[in-house]
């Protein structure tokens, strides 16, 4: 979840609280097409990028500064990337959407929007049999 009070201390986990970037990506599950607004709050800059194209651009130096970009969505997986940077003074960031989904109220983007399953990791099927043993690699390097 992207969601920092601006702050001119550290976040939880970082090891610094000026100068500084961060990235996060995934993949949400828009679950109910219709009309959406994204926003970026952030102090420094941010953007959004939504099937690596530029939604929300909020880039620059400034305090909480809020961007918005309304979008009409299919129901669908939507990759996104959120990038951050901070140069002094408060850092924060809060990545808000509204629409169907959310019964057209401002929410922050947690983990209920993402499709943590988008990416299934397969079983391994199990080999009828062995493969066959490389001869080669058992004899050592003829010099
Ligand atoms: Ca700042």
């Amino acid at each position: 979840m992207v969601n920092y009070r601006s702050t001119t201390a550290k976040w939880a986990g970082f090891k610094q609280s000026d100068y500084f970037a961060a990235r996060w990506s995934g993949v949400m599950f828009i679950r109910q097409k219709g009309n959406y607004m994204f926003a970026l709050k952030s102090d420094d800059g941010s953007k959004l990028y939504m099937n690596k194209k530029l939604t929300v651009n909020n880039d620059g130096l400034h305090g909480m500064r809020s961007q918005s970009t309304r979008v009409n969505l299919r129901r669908s997986y939507l990759p996104i990337i959120v990038e951050f940077f901070e140069k002094t003074g408060g850092a924060g960031i809060e990545f808000t959407f509204m629409g169907p989904q959310t019964s057209n109220k401002m929410k922050n983007v947690g983990a209920s929007e993402m499709a943590a399953n988008y990416f299934k990791v397969r079983t391994p099927e199990s080999p009828k049999k062995k493969p066959a043993k490389k001869k080669a690699a058992a004899k050592p390097a003829a010099r």
